[in-house]
């Protein structure tokens, strides 16, 4: 090894490489299957996201409404999408989809030259051609707003735009109706490609990366936003522009809130740390959680609790196969503490989609091929409980793992991160002289 190499994995540390860039067909694709969703008396019409006011006149950083970034990969403001199955007239030819843009709405991912389906026009066109697919239209499909109404508290009233502008259109425009083109689109998300499958992946590893950081450097005595900052350091650092939600670091009673992101709380020895993060990567969230202890080792009810979940857990994950239910898998879970005595402690469904939204859309009615799902049992025993030993109390432990629904069964994405009580206790022992990331 040069002094460089040694150098450079000193200071920066390992970077796993990133996803490959996506094929010019995946979001055309996508637009195909979403135009053979419709009849031909159907048009959809999707806005790109505004930006979101933080305060006075700062934005948050932007991020598309995942709808819009499903069917187009622009992560910008302004543009308009417009999806005809029947074919809407555009200089002088026919098109199926025609996306409306400026130099300042931003490219479109795999494809930055236009979209090879379809046209691209300036957005001073939409008005236009959007008046002329409506003849003939029965059903046109909005973009879901992402917020249904607003809150007029002065009047104590809330005010539903979606539904008034639904009612306006309706009424200037006799014979078409206004639907959600969520539900749709949520059809088509909820099986995930090739492609989407390797950002989910990378987005997992990447997390594994700052959870691994993360207990390199638990002592007692940190803040729980140091985890914090450890988790999203190396996730950032490895191209994650963002996080899928705020990352949650509670520990001691805190363990016990289950969406706790406030993170300011000194951990102490003895104490559990919840961790349930997820970078975002080119869209694609993950959604891990793991439970360490503060000191680096768990009492011996903290470890009798995390070994239940854990095997809980992994009854769950033996039970996710194409064909099964949801209600099957949550009922694994419940069996599995059930067989305990311990499932009084359940405070929370166990699996969810996951995917352009850490909570993504998707039937909970079946597992398919292709869906990606959460596995997330936890034991939450408030410090009040006098039905268990007063060692068991004021605490939680939570185990979340992504799983890939295959062909042969199911596939662990996460599955790298480490989760056996003694596999954590080692890296937390490690960690006090390095920070242990894995080898390529
Ligand atoms: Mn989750």
């Amino acid at each position: 090894m040069n002094r460089f190499v040694l150098l450079s994995l000193i200071v920066g540390g390992l970077l796993r490489g990133s996803a490959a860039d996506w094929s010019s067909e995946e979001f055309v694709q996508r637009r195909a299957r979403m135009l053979k969703q419709l009849d031909t008396t159907s048009v959809v019409v999707m806005r790109a996201g505004d930006p979101k006011s933080r305060s006075n006149d700062v934005s948050f950083k932007y991020r598309q409404e995942s709808n819009f970034l499903y069917l187009t990969g622009i992560n910008a403001p302004g543009a308009c999408l417009l999806l005809s199955p029947r074919g809407v007239g555009v200089n002088g030819g026919k098109a199926h989809v025609v996306l409306f843009k400026d130099a300042s709405s931003g490219t479109s991912a795999g494809h930055d030259q236009g979209i090879p389906d379809g046209a691209v026009l300036p957005t001073e066109r939409f008005e236009g051609i959007f008046q002329t697919s409506l003849s003939g239209t029965s059903t046109l499909y909005l973009s879901t707003p992402d917020l249904g109404f607003v809150n007029d508290w002065v009047n104590g009233k809330r005010m539903f735009l979606d539904r008034e502008s639904r009612k306006s259109f309706e009424r200037e425009h006799p014979g078409i109706k206004v639907k959600s083109v969520g539900p749709v689109i949520a059809s088509l998300r909820q099986i995930k490609s090739r492609e989407e499958v390797e950002r989910i992946r990378h987005a997992v590893a990447i997390t594994g990366d700052g959870l691994r950081r993360a207990m390199s450097v638990c002592h007692p005595g940190a803040r729980e936003y140091e985890l914090q900052a450890a988790v999203e350091y190396e996730m950032t650092r490895q191209g994650a522009a963002y996080q899928g939600f705020p990352s949650i670091v509670g520990s001691g009673e805190n363990s016990l809130v289950l969406h706790y992101d406030e993170n300011t709380s000194v951990m102490n020895a003895g104490d559990v740390v919840v961790m349930d993060v997820g970078a975002e990567y080119e869209g694609y969230s993950a959604d891990v959680t793991r439970t360490l202890p503060v000191s680096g080792r768990f009492t011996r009810e903290q470890r009798d609790i995390y070994d239940a979940v854990l095997v809980a857990q992994a009854k769950t994950i033996a039970s996710i196969k194409a064909g099964r239910t949801f209600a099957q898998v949550e009922k694994a879970a419940r069996d599995a503490f059930v067989a305990r005595g311990l499932d009084r402690f359940i405070r929370h469904g166990v699996s969810h989609h996951v995917g352009l939204d850490v909570h993504d859309v998707g039937s909970i009615d079946t597992l398919r091929v292709g869906m990606v799902v959460t596995v997330e049992p936890g034991l939450y025993i408030p410090k009040t409980d006098t039905t268990i030993a007063a060692g068991y109390r004021g605490w939680g432990v939570r185990i979340e793992d992504d799983v890939l629904v295959t062909e042969s069964g199911n596939e662990v994405l996460s599955d790298m991160i480490p989760r056996k009580a003694a596999e954590i206790e080692s890296i937390m022992k490690k960690g006090r002289h390095q920070v242990v990331l894995p080898g390529k």
